[in-house]
C-alpha cells in the first residue's frame, strides 16, 4: 500500500509532473507514510533516476529543471511534518551549510540542511554558488562550530578545499569542524582535503554532524 505511494512519487518526478509529485506526496502523508520514506524510497530513486536518463542522452536540462523542482516542491510540503519529529538532542549546535562557488546544486544540500534543522540545529543556509568569503564571514557572525560544504560538480570538488584553506588562513579552522559532501565526493576526498567529516547522504549527514558536535565540545 505505501509502496503504490512511493512508486507514484517516484514515477511523477521521473515523468516532469511536479503537481502530481506534491499531490502524491501529501497522499501519502495523509495515509501515513513516514516522510523519510517518501524522501528516502520516492524521491531521492526518483531524481537519481532522472540523473541516469541525462547522462544517457535520454534527458536533456530541461527535465532535470522540471524534475528538481517537483523535488523541491515535495519537500516544501513535507518540511512542516519533518519538524514535528523534530528530536532536540544535547549534542545540537550551529552549523553554516551551502553549496560552494560555481555550484548551483541545491536539493541534496537543502535535505541535508530541513534534517538538521529538524535534529535540533541551528541552521544558517547561505543558499547555492556561495562565495568563499561568505562561508568565512558567517562562521565568524554566527559562532558556528560546524561548516557543511556541498558540492556536486566534479569540478567544483576542490572548491570545497578552498574554503577550508579560507578558514585557515581566518584563524577560524580551530573552532569550526568542516563536513563536506555531495554526489562526486568521497571519504578518501574528505581525508585528502583535511575535512573532519564526510557524509554519503542526509542521514548520514545528521550522525556526522552529532559526531563532530560533540567532538567541538
Ligand atoms: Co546537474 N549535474 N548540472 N543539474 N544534476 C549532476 C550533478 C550530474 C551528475 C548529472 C549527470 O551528468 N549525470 C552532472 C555532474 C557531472 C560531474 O561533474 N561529474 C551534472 C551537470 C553536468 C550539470 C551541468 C554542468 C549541466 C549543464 O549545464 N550542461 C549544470 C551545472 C550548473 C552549475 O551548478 N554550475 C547542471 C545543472 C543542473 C540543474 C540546475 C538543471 C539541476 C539542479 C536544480 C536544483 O538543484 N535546483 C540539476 C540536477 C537536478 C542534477 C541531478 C540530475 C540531480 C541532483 C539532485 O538533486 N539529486 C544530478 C545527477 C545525480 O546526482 N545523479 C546532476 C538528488 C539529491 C537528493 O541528491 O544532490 O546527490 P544529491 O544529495 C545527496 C548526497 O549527495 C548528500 O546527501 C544528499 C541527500 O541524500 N549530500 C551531502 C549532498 N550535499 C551534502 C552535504 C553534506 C553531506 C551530504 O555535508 C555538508
Amino acid at each position: 500500500m505505501s509502496s503504490d505511494f512511493l512508486t507514484r512519487i517516484t514515477e511523477s518526478l521521473v515523468d516532469g509532473d511536479p503537481a502530481a509529485t506534491v499531490a502524491h506526496t501529501r497522499a501519502a502523508l495523509a495515509a501515513g507514510v513516514e516522510p523519510m520514506a517518501i524522501i528516502d524510497q520516492g524521491l531521492v530513486p526518483g531524481m537519481r533516476m532522472v540523473g541516469e536518463k541525462f547522462s544517457s542522452g535520454e534527458y536533456f536540462l530541461p527535465n532535470l529543471i522540471v524534475s528538481a523542482s517537483g523535488m523541491k516542491q515535495a519537500m516544501q510540503a513535507l518540511e512542516p511534518e519533518l519538524r514535528k519529529r523534530q528530536q532536540k538532542l544535547a549534542s545540537a549546535g550551529t552549523v553554516v551549510i551551502g553549496t560552494v562557488k560555481g555550484d548551483i546544486h541545491e536539493i541534496g544540500k537543502t535535505l541535508v540542511a530541513t534534517m538538521l534543522a529538524a535534529h535540533g540545529f541551528d541552521v544558517h543556509d547561505l543558499g547555492v554558488d556561495v562565495p568563499t568569503e561568505r562561508f568565512v564571514a558567517a562562521v565568524r557572525d554566527t559562532g558556528a562550530t560546524l561548516v557543511g560544504l556541498s558540492a556536486l560538480l566534479t569540478t567544483t570538488m576542490s572548491v570545497q578545499k578552498k574554503v577550508i584553506d579560507a578558514l585557515e588562513e581566518a584563524g577560524l579552522r580551530g573552532r569550526v569542524q568542516v563536513m563536506v559532501g555531495g554526489a562526486p565526493v568521497s571519504r578518501a576526498w574528505a581525508d585528502e582535503i583535511g575535512a573532519d567529516g564526510y557524509a554519503e547522504d542526509a542521514v548520514g549527514a545528521v550522525e556526522t554532524a552529532i559526531r563532530l558536535a560533540g567532538a567541538a565540545r
